[in-house]
């Protein structure tokens, strides 16, 4: 009998948050290509499928939290406050899936575990945790770069009596903390939402605290349908500015350094700032320069410091809640955070003065011996940021190669998007790419990748790959913008700071969406320069 042909999908995806979900709707909407996609997760959503915990919200802006490429589909947008709760926003992309009958191209409750590129065929075989192989020509990956969950293994974990849950990884049934005894670890941008949603719902709520945090007030107001039609009405125009801005946020970052106004102005700029709620308009609508001066960061950072100072009655609690770092980490914001350590309920523990030491079955002992006795621990203790799922796929390029030796020195990618070895695999949101509002980074990488896959199926190209030299050079590019930023002073994921024995890397093009896309779109208007087509064909020819 004929044995028969196995598959071979024109595309593979990998992961169904904004990426993915994009990617499928792209290569098999629009450009008519075979697609398979998997999934770990038990559905669409990704980041808002697995971060369930209460308090989790979005803090980019209801109105531009979302894609842009289809008009309808944003003129259908529906919200009620300025910003998008989680169920928000894993309805809206349940929607999307809809829109675009994108849930069947997905395998769920799979994951990928191998990408082998095979050099005599030009194809990747891609494995799966069911026990699947399949042949693809593209390979592209939206795996998440706040995805990997970071659990530190503290001694005696496995001895604690109670509950143990992360953020990233929430039940999806939640877990009833009503009245218990909850202790949380981790004081970013997820434990702060989660300190404020469960302070008033706990019996006790014991917060410990590595690195002291700058937050500023979120200013959750609701909007009302005349609002919401008026931003739909210059959505062209709001569109428009995002793509050339910097931070993607949809509002316009300031152009004056702080110091060239008086010590009054400045103040009254800071206090509307707060007044107005959210953290990138803190740190860039206020001043130009307050990310890359000293002098600028350090009156953002005395402002907040007096904040805190104001609003946290009991002086000890103050002290430990002033930060002592730059004001260069990824910007928070929540309401009344600081309000919350004046709450009886509440206590703050140092645990940088004091680090933990070990889990008990009752609970969490500290250095000195104190222990808190705790019925729930939440680890709020964030991801092994934008490389982290890659490290967990045997991910094999040409020869063999293997992405871990590729990034032995740290995560790199080729407009964040590609790797030399690598060819016809495509990263949205990989190394090196923009540090954004993240949905329209999405967008613009999405759409690049499906020009590069369309110019390839009109030319018959078999292969495509980034040149050594052009890695570089984005590489020597991002790393000369981070140098001329704060960022890399301040011990954080966006450098890999937070993963114990992680090498500290550049992982982000920090010179913004605008100039990013300008980047971008120069290599396609060049045909492409940079790249290296048919490598396989060449060294035959050769
Ligand atoms: P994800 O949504 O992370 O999706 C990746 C998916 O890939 C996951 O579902 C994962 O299960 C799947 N996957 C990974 N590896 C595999 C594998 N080997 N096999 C199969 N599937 C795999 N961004 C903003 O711009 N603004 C915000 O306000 C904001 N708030 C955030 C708040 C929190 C709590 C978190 C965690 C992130 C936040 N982000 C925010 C970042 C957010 O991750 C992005 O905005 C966006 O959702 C990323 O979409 P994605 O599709 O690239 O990745
Ligand atoms: P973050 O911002 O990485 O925050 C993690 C927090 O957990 C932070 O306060 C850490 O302290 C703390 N942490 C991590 N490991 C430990 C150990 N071992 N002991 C004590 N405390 C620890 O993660 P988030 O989830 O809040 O936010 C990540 C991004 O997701 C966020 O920026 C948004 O974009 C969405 P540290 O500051 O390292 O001293």
């Amino acid at each position: 009998a004929k044995k028969t042909e196995p598959v071979i999908y024109d595309a593979v995806v990998v992961g169904a948050g904004f990426s993915g979900l994009y990617a499928v709707h792209k290569l098999r909407n629009e450009l008519s290509l075979t697609v398979e996609a998997y999934e770990n997760g038990g559905d669409v959503g990704g980041t808002w499928h697995w971060n369930r915990y209460p308090g989790a919200l979005s803090d980019t802006e209801s109105f531009v939290y979302r894609y842009s490429f289809d008009k309808e589909l944003l003129l259908q947008g529906a919200w009620k406050r300025r910003y998008l709760t989680q169920p928000e926003i894993l309805a809206y992309l349940g929607q999307v899936a809809d829109r675009y009958d994108l849930r069947h191209s997905y395998q769920f409750n799979t994951k990928v575990t191998a990408a082998r590129f095979d050099d005599a065929s030009g194809l990747w075989r891609v494995t799966t945790n069911k026990g699947r192989t399949v042949t693809t020509k593209y390979l592209v990956t939206g795996l998440g770069l706040l995805s990997a969950t970071n659990k530190p293994d503290f001694k005696g974990l496995d001895s604690f009596k109670g509950g143990q849950y992360h953020t990233g990884a929430w039940p999806i049934d939640g877990v009833d903390l009503k009245g218990k005894r909850v202790g949380i670890i981790g004081t970013g941008s997820s434990g702060v939402q989660a300190i404020a949603a469960l302070a008033p719902e706990v019996g006790h709520l014991t917060v410990f605290q590595r690195s002291a945090q700058y937050v500023v007030p979120l200013a959750n107001w609701s909007e009302g349908e005349d609002q919401i039609r008026q931003y739909k009405s210059s959505y062209d125009a709001i569109w428009d500015q995002v793509r050339r801005s910097a931070v993607a946020f949809g509002f316009v970052e300031s152009s004056v350094p702080a110091m060239s106004v008086s010590a009054e102005e400045r103040e009254r700029v800071f206090e509307q700032a707060w007044e107005r709620g959210g953290g990138f308009r803190f740190m860039f609508e206020t001043f130009s320069d307050i990310a890359t001066s000293k002098e600028a960061n350090d009156a953002a950072a005395d402002f907040i410091k007096r904040k805190i100072a104001q609003i946290v009655k009991d002086p000890e609690t103050a002290r430990k809640l002033m930060p002592s770092d730059l004001y260069a980490k990824r910007p928070l914001c929540c309401d009344g955070y600081y309000d919350i350590y004046n709450r009886d309920n509440v206590s703050l523990v140092d645990v940088k003065a004091d680090p933990i030491t070990e889990f008990t079955p009752a609970g969490i002992r500290i250095e000195s011996g104190a222990e808190y006795p705790l019925d729930v621990v939440i680890f709020a203790t964030g991801f092994d940021a934008v490389d982290g799922n890659y490290a967990k796929i045997d991910m094999r390029g040409r020869g063999g190669i293997t992405l871990q030796q590729k990034w032995r020195d740290g995560p790199l990618g080729y407009l964040g998007m590609m790797e030399t070895d690598f060819p016809n695999f495509f990263m949205i949101l990989g190394p090196n790419g923009p540090f954004t509002n993240l949905p329209p980074s999405i967008e613009a990488q999405v759409e690049w990748i499906g020009d590069i896959i369309a110019h390839m199926e009109r030319h018959g190209i078999d292969t495509i790959e980034p040149s050594e030299d052009a890695e570089a050079e984005w590489l020597t590019t991002c790393r000369a913008i981070a140098g001329m930023t704060l960022f890399p002073n301040a011990q954080s994921w966006i450098f890999g700071a937070n993963i114990p024995g992680k090498k500290n890397a550049v992982m982000f093009y920090l010179g913004g969406l605008g100039n990013y896309r300008q980047a971008i779109s120069a290599v396609k208007e060049s045909g492409f320069k940079g790249m290296i087509f048919d490598k396989n064909k060449l060294a035959v020819a050769d």
